[in-house]
This record gives C-alpha cells, sequence and structure tokens, in this order.
C-alpha cells in the first residue's frame, strides 16, 4: 500500500487543532493529531515542507522504519515541533494499518487489559467554596477523580487558578498576545493546603484528588509543599519543578510519600530515563501527541512497567480528538495504565468537526470497536472554523522576573 498524498489541516473549532491526513493507493486513508498549543503553525510548516515530500510514494505499512527515518534520519533529533509532526504521521499510518486490519488500534497493540478507562476532571474555582461546588458537580456526572485547582487569594489572575469564572483554559485563547500574569510561591504554598483540607472535610476519602503545580516551585519548596499535602492523600501531585533537570525529583521524592507524576512536556523516551529508571515518579504524563505517536508510546509505557510507573496520559482541551482516541487505544491496552486526564469535549464546534469513539460513562471512557482510531474529520465543515493565533500565559514575579511556566 503507497502513501500517494499527505494534507495538514489547521482549524480551530474551539480551539486549534492541527489535523494530518495520508491517503493511500488503496482508497484507505488515516488521521493524526500534530497539535502543538501555541506554536501549531511550525509544525504545519514541519510536515508541509519537510515530511510530506520524503513519504510521498512509500509503503503505509512500515509504521516502525518510517518513525525511526524521521527520527534518526533527519540528525535533529526530538524537540516538541518534530515529535509532534511525527506524531501526526505516526497515528495517521496505525489509523490506516487498522482499518486495512478491518481491527480497532488496541488489537494490533496486543489487546485490551481493561474494558474502560478511569478518567479524571478539573475543578476550577475562584474560591474554596466554588471549587467545592465544581467538585460536587463533577462528583454527581460520575466522576471517580478530580484535580483541584482554585484561585490563590492576591493572584487572582494566574493561569490554571482562576480569577473568573471561565473555565481557565479559555484564557489560553482569544488574545493576540500572551497575556502575562503574576506569580507568588509563598501565596501558593500557604493557600493550597486549606482547598484540601477543605474538600476531605466535605467529600472525604472516598474520592480521588490531584493537583497540577505547572512546574513553579523548587526542589525543596516543592518538598516541603508535598510533605505538608501528604494527609489529604492525593492520587498525584503533577509537575511541581521543571524536569529538564532530572534529578530535582530526586529531591522531592526523598522527603515525601506522596506520589508525584510528570511528563507531559516530554517529547522523548529519553526525557524519561532517569525519573523511571530511579523511581522519582509514579505517574507518567507522556501523552501520543507531544511525544511522536502510538509507536514511542508502546516502547515508553513497557519502559515505565519495568520501574512500576504508571501511565496517566495528558488529556487537556488542546489535545485534539484524534490524539485523544490515540492514548485511549494505548490506556486500553497498556498492563500499567493509571489514569487518563478528561475534561470533554469542546462543544457543538468541535463535535461537527471531528465524529469520534469515546463515551463517558460514570467515571470512565468506554472506546468503540471501529476500526484504526475510529475517529473521522469533515473537511469541508472544518473551513468554517479558521485558526486563530493564540498563546499560552506567560508568568512573572512580582518584581517583573520572569518565571516557570
Ligand atoms: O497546552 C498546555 C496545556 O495543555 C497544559 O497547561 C494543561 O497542565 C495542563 C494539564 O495538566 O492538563
Ligand atoms: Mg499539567
Amino acid at each position: 500500500m503507497k502513501i500517494t498524498d499527505i494534507s495538514v489541516f489547521i482549524n480551530c473549532p474551539n480551539r486549534n487543532f492541527v489535523t494530518v491526513k495520508i491517503e493511500t493507493d488503496e482508497g484507505i486513508y488515516g488521521l493524526g493529531d500534530a497539535t502543538l498549543n501555541g506554536r501549531e503553525m511550525a509544525v504545519v510548516a514541519y510536515v508541509k515542507e519537510h515530511i510530506k515530500p520524503c513519504l510521498i510514494g512509500k509503503n503505509a505499512h512500515k509504521i516502525e522504519d518510517t518513525w525511526q527515518y524521521l527520527y534518526k534520519g533527519c540528525y535533529w533529533r526530538r524537540g516538541p515541533v518534530t515529535m509532534a509532526a511525527i506524531a501526526g504521521i505516526d497515528m495517521a499510518l496505525w489509523d490506516i494499518k487498522g482499518k486495512a486490519a478491518s481491527l480497532p488500534v488496541y488489537q494490533l497493540l496486543g489487546g485490551k487489559s481493561r474494558d474502560k478507562i478511569k478518567v479524571y476532571g478539573h475543578a476550577n474555582g475562584k474560591d474554596i467554596q466554588e471549587t467545592m461546588s465544581q467538585l460536587q458537580s463533577l462528583k454527581e456526572k460520575g466522576y471517580k477523580a478530580v484535580r483541584l485547582q482554585c484561585a490563590v487569594p492576591g493572584m487572582e489572575s494566574t493561569y490554571g487558578i482562576l480569577g473568573d469564572k471561565k473555565d481557565y483554559y479559555e484564557l489560553q485563547s482569544s488574545r493576540s498576545l500572551p497575556p502575562e500574569q503574576i506569580w507568588d510561591t509563598t501565596k501558593y504554598v500557604n493557600f493550597i493546603p486549606k482547598l484540601f483540607d477543605e474538600a476531605r472535610d466535605i467529600f472525604g476519602f472516598g474520592i480521588e484528588l490531584l493537583h497540577d503545580v505547572h512546574n513553579r516551585l523548587t526542589p525543596r519548596e516543592a518538598a516541603g509543599f508535598a510533605k505538608e499535602l501528604e494527609p489529604y492523600k492525593l492520587l498525584f501531585l503533577e509537575d511541581p519543578v521543571p524536569a529538564e533537570n532530572q534529578s530535582s525529583y530526586k529531591i522531592i521524592s526523598e522527603h515525601t510519600t506522596i506520589p508525584i507524576a510528570a511528563g507531559e512536556t516530554f517529547n522523548s523516551i529519553w526525557d524519561t530515563k532517569e525519573l523511571i529508571e530511579n523511581q522519582w515518579i509514579e505517574y507518567l504524563r507522556m501523552a501520543a501527541t507531544h511525544a511522536g505517536g502510538i509507536t514511542p508510546m508502546k516502547k515508553v509505557a513497557d519502559f515505565a512497567a519495568v520501574h512500576q510507573v504508571r501511565m496517566a496520559p495528558h488529556g487537556p482541551p488542546d489535545i485534539s480528538p484524534i490524539g485523544h482516541a490515540a492514548n485511549a487505544h494505548l490506556n486500553i491496552w497498556a498492563p500499567n495504565f493509571g489514569i487518563q486526564e478528561f475534561v470533554g469535549f469542546g462543544g457543538d464546534d468541535m463535535n461537527a468537526v471531528f465524529s469520534h469513539p469515546l463515551a463517558f460513562e460514570d467515571g470512565y471512557l468506554t472506546l468503540s470497536d471501529k476500526p484504526g482510531l475510529g475517529v473521522d474529520f469533515d473537511e469541508q465543515k472544518a473551513k468554517e472554523y479558521p485558526y486563530k493565533r493564540a498563546y499560552l500565559p506567560v508568568s512573572r514575579l512580582g518584581d517583573g522576573t520572569l518565571w516557570d511556566w
């Protein structure tokens, strides 16, 4: 089966998504997600200008060889733009192989290890009371696990910690330049334990709770913060510090028993090496869209399993339904799957453009048996939603110093 064409679509049905379509001489086509929030156009150019010319006429069934060709063969390895571009191609090739075999992709990975995929949702309130009422409504919807974020008094506009009633992801879009927000570590670390104290008081220990620090602490600050959160028995504390220096996690894990998760921005198995081999984390957040697709994620999951690290893929609204489906096929297969982040899909506009094989039922995602990834993309409809440039916010300290995301 030969690759005859590769197209790249960039549309904004609520969020910007980069969609790769590979066509073949047997009439089967595959779809992949290559979305890189805030840097979408770099990936579009990478696929169109640098990948497409090399793959026309190549055998669509050679997924592994194509992955190696795009990774090792270009000399410049890794990086989010390269790996999102490779991910788009890799997912589309798995989609094609599944359709050709009339099997869902998870069957090609080794079959099901479970019937359904446990997910966690997000409660983001402007104050503790509002976060608690969001937690209550998620619980009523069936969620068994919820990530709690809350506006910290005195720094209301900080991303991920709401200052208004909008979902915090909306803060990333509809702005032509990156918004700048002020960060204050002292206010944050003094406040967040109160949030979990209240949640455990009201809801008890029958629901899993999580929290995302978004890389904002230093290793020792993070170790102290994690120790303070221990009584609240979080499922995990996410991204307490930036992970470029993996040994930062050694300091944290030597001081606390709270399970730590990291990795949503990783794009290579090498980014995980010390964290996993040393068992400094419990959960790995890598996801197919930013890690080069399904081919490397299968290897990453197997590597993590050797060290009892479980998979908890990144699942924000800035991953398209194709990326979510790719994660779902991996999740239903991976023996060491833990939990999937899932905050729902982006409403009518997104559903008009993408159909997908996932359904939320009582705190779990189910995955249909449609061949391939099970997603479809309406190219005509997508034209009604042109790309809108959007940026993630940046953080600064009160004195103007640029801070970690
Ligand atoms: O594009 C960045 C977002 O996807 C990210 O900030 C969301 O941290 C995030 C999470 O855990 O979902
Ligand atoms: Mg995160």
